[in-house]
């Protein structure tokens, strides 16, 4: 094992969330080298550790499958409770994991890190901390988060406004009672329509401001029986494959050709789905929903059919009437959103006919009046994907920095790697299948391949790993053909960073995952698009 001391390490990771814990396991215990986490938490979790809103779950019927899948030990000794996975409950996985793999004696928490320069002399990575460290590596991991840094809306007055207020993606520790209050929320996708239920619950009364309404589908959260636990564990190796192979979930999708089916039995074909969970009406209904328009504009419209009856009151029915392509924003698994605007204590301001005009310190005012409140709960999302990095901003070769790079398009290799900053990975970087597969798995994939990378450099006592610019720019354009044969790009939505004023329009995620872990396989073996020197 190569030891590092307190300044010098062969791994720094930033990050101990999902991604990061793997890669330190990995690292370290796989590969016997010397690594370092850091985290500015004050535990481990990520996103995880952030997004600590009432009613916080995973986007998917994810039990047990949005986990770790490398080790059948962790697997059979894990008892999941509910189909689809709690914030709480991901928590104290996490934290099991960590303990189990002795990870947190090399997690550095409460510490961020501030700066990170690329040293061409001595192809190493040298951090600065906020608590005044200069540490160096030869690579740097970066599993920064794909959803990390808050969108905060820039209302005029906002800050003037007296009461609570709390971001979905920064929420506190201690509870927060909702008793008595009068509260808006602004935003409408995963945070946002997982919270509000719970909210209104409590609250006196809810006022949301929706800019854009949802598709959103009925998670049918269940708990998850002994049988299904144990039958997956029995299978856990099988199921895995079909997870690397099926796009990250090893359930089995039903190939069906829409027109062999009248427009009838279509629709009875989406009844079906929707009785059995929103998720199998997003990926079991027919080929091509997410490329043809005319087949997308029908389940589409059965989305709608289906709010229209849920939603008593037709104004409000009306109002949270989606218009886009169906599935080209990221679908929502709902516990009970739609019948929430039936209570007496929640309202709806559609920002679109209704825009917000500006704070006062005790409400919001819109163009149809004043809406008082005592407490705002931005579920506004995230500079998702890229932004994390962009915080960190590393500088690579020459001084570049990350912003001036990514000025226009986030070019890069693989998702990971980029040119100008040799020995750099990211975990879930733009152009990596990301939120598109299971990204616990995904981590775990990534991390096999740059551990490739790594152990390639090293075997050749090599001192650097480099991705070219050529490789770059012939990546960009093979992520942008999968996604510009699809419905995607015709939405604004954060897969395409249409969410954040100013950012470049460009599809951050990649649709294949499977074919693109093939890719990583490929290259790993060939090391194709790097220079090494
Ligand atoms: P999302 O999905 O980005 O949703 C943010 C919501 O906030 C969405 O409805 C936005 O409307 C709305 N928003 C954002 N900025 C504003 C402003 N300035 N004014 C009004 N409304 C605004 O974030 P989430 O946290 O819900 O979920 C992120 C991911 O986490 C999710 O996709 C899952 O993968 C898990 P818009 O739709 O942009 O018009």
């Amino acid at each position: 094992m190569s030891i590092g001391n307190k300044n010098n390490y062969d791994v720094i990771i930033i990050g101990a969330g999902f991604g990061g814990l793997y890669a330190l396991h990995h690292f370290r215990d796989k590969m016997n080298l010397s690594v370092r986490a850091f985290d500015g938490a004050s535990g481990v979790g990520g996103t995880w550790w952030y997004n600590r809103y009432p009613g916080a779950r995973v986007d998917a019927p994810s039990s047990p499958f949005y986990a770790y899948t490398f080790s059948q030990e962790l697997v059979d000794e894990w008892e999941w409770t509910e189909t689809q996975t709690s914030q709480a409950s991901v928590r104290s996985y996490l934290e099991h994991v960590a303990k189990k793999f002795d990870l947190k004696k090399d997690i550095q928490f409460e510490t961020w890190v501030t700066d990170a320069s690329f040293d061409e002399a001595k192809n190493q990575w040298i951090i600065q901390t906020d608590k005044g460290e200069s540490i160096s590596s030869q690579f740097l991991i970066c599993a920064t988060g794909a959803l990390f840094v808050a969108n905060m809306p820039d209302y005029p007055g906002i800050n003037e406004f007296s009461g609570e207020c709390y971001h979905t993606g920064r929420w506190p520790h201690e509870p927060v009672s909702f008793k008595g209050k009068r509260v808006g929320v602004i935003g409408t996708g995963s945070s946002g329509i997982q919270s509000i239920p719970e909210i209104a619950k409590e609250a006196d009364h809810v006022t949301v401001f929706q800019r854009t309404p949802q598709y959103a589908l009925p998670a049918r959260n269940r708990p998850l029986t002994t049988e299904e636990l144990n039958e997956s564990r029995a299978n856990w190796s099988d199921l895995r494959k079909s997870m690397r192979h099926r796009g990250g979930w090893p359930f089995k999708t039903v190939r069906r050709r829409a027109a062999d089916y009248t427009p009838e039995e279509r629709r009875a074909v989406y009844e079906e789905l929707w009785e059995q969970g929103g998720i199998h009406l997003a990926i079991n209904s027919f080929a091509g929903v997410m490329a043809k328009k005319e087949l997308n504009d029908e389940v589409s419209e059965f989305v709608r059919e289906k709010i229209r009856e849920t939603v008593k009151d037709p104004e409000t029915a009306r109002k949270l009437m989606p218009d886009y392509y169906f599935g080209t924003k990221r679908l929502i698994l709902d516990n009970g959103y739609f019948e929430t605007y039936n209570r007496d204590n929640v309202s709806l301001v559609d920002l679109r006919e209704d825009p917000i005009e500006k704070f006062t310190r005790s409400g919001i005012v819109t163009g149809s009046g004043e809406h008082p409140i005592d407490m705002l709960v931005l579920a506004t999302g995230f500079d998702a994907v890229s932004g994390s990095m962009l915080q960190l901003n590393p500088k690579g070769r020459a001084g570049m920095s990350l912003k001036e790079k990514w000025d226009v398009h986030f070019d890069n290799y693989l998702g990971t790697a980029i040119a100008g900053f040799p020995n750099l990975f990211m975990i879930h970087g733009p152009g990596a299948p990301g939120v598109f597969f299971t990204m616990p798995l995904g981590g775990e994939l990534t991390t096999a391949f740059i551990s490739d990378c790594i152990e390639h450099v090293r075997r050749e006592k090599l001192g650097s790993i480099e991705a070219t610019e050529q490789a770059e720019l012939e990546w960009r354009h093979e992520i942008n053909e999968i996604a510009n044969n699809t419905l995607y790009p015709e939405t604004d939505s954060w897969y395409m960073g249409a969410n954040i004023p100013g950012k470049p329009r460009q599809f951050l995620g990649h649709l294949r995952g499977s074919q693109y872990f093939d890719r990583l396989d490929e290259v790993a073996r060939s090391q194709d698009g790097f220079t090494l020197q």
